[in-house]
């Protein structure tokens, strides 16, 4: 029989306020900024949800500035996401995985001149698991325009260490939305479709200090460096307790962060020979998701360096990432310390 979670009924409206009432300071517009987040996520969830119905799955024909194909539902929700920013009037400049450049928002009002907030978001993420129904997402990172910025560029070419607000939102069997306005806070709101609302289902999200499950496109094995080789091969012989890693990969990195965040283990996009920086981009897929997971008692490594430590040089910068429960990704860094000290 159906029975109701025992929750207080937060709202994810209610909490964005709540947080604002801890900041005397504060003007609003954060809260603005993340509400208008919020609609484009249930706009896109709705489509999502339709999308084998409605002609909108597949190709749209046209290719991004990262050389890929465009999906239908890579344009659209581009298109919902870039509206609903601009709209917020809180919003300068935004990145998106999808617009070569950085879009600058011309404002509306004399109130709109005053807008701070830059977004960066990857609007589809998992594009190529669309077609196949299975989880995509979107991912976001917020940041304060640069006051001395000379370029729009400018105020995303700041180290991960800028970022003020990161989340994504899942389009799963439900819809989860998972944010963090840093504190060492992340929650987890599930969408209760019947009322339009996002619900706390997942107070203070902790990462486990372990995990025993690994999470990479094992597929490109020889393409990988000594290091990662390595530490994928000390994976799969180590047992602990008899126990054995357990591997799980969906491809749709906000899927596989989830899982990863909530049950532990490591997420890694390394670097190959086909890509030479790995394939996720710093702005809008890395920082975000380093933040969330450094917020949830976890860590984030490129194995070299920790991610939120980088500055991208370009928007569309990419770069290797690790992250995961401490314990593990701490394993990853003494195999990259062996193996650079061995060059
Ligand atoms: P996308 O934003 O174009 O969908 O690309 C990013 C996705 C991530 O969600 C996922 O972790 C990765 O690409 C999967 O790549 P691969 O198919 O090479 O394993
Ligand atoms: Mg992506």
């Amino acid at each position: 029989m159906f029975e109701q979670k025992d929750t207080e009924f937060i709202t994810l409206s209610r909490f964005v306020l709540d947080e604002q009432k801890w900041h005397k300071e504060a003007t609003g517009d954060l809260s603005i900024l993340l509400s208008s987040l919020q609609v484009a996520c249930k706009f896109v969830e709705s489509i999502v949800r339709k999308a084998g119905l409605v002609g909108m799955l597949g190709e749209e024909g046209s290719v991004n500035v990262q050389g890929e194909g465009q999906k239908k539902l890579d344009v659209l929700a581009n298109k919902l996401f870039i509206q609903s920013l601009k709209s917020s009037g809180c919003v300068a400049y935004m990145v998106s995985e999808e617009n070569k450049d950085v879009i600058i928002v011309e404002p509306k009002s004399e109130c709109d001149k005053n807008a701070k907030y830059c977004v960066a978001f990857d609007p589809i993420d998992g594009s190529s698991n669309i077609d196949t129904g299975i989880n995509v997402g979107t991912i976001f990172g917020v940041f304060r325009m640069k006051e001395d910025a000379k370029n729009p560029e400018d105020s995303f070419l700041v180290s991960g260490n800028n970022i003020i607000v990161a989340g994504y939102c899942m389009y799963g069997s439900s819809c989860n939305l998972v944010i963090t306005l840093g504190n060492n806070n992340v929650n987890g709101f599930t969408l209760n479709p019947s009322l339009g609302e996002f619900i706390l289902t997942h107070p203070n999200i902790r990462t486990p200090e372990h995990g025993d499950t690994y999470s990479i496109n094992e597929g490109k094995y020889t393409k990988w460096d000594e290091a990662t080789k390595a530490y994928i091969d000390f994976l799969k012989l180590h047992q602990e307790g008899g126990k054995t890693y357990a591997s799980r990969y969906i491809g749709s990195m906000v899927a596989d962060v989830h899982r990863t965040l909530m049950s532990g283990g490591i997420f890694a996009y390394p670097v190959d020979s086909e890509n030479t920086n790995g394939k996720l981009r710093t702005l809008y897929e890395s920082f975000p998701m380093a933040f969330l997971c450094e917020q949830a008692g976890g860590k984030a490594t490129t194995g070299a360096k920790r991610v939120l430590d980088i500055v991208p040089r370009s928007i569309h910068d990419r770069c290797p990432i690790f992250l995961g429960s401490k314990e593990n990704v701490e394993t990853v860094e003494e195999f990259f310390e062996i193996y650079s000290n061995n060059l």
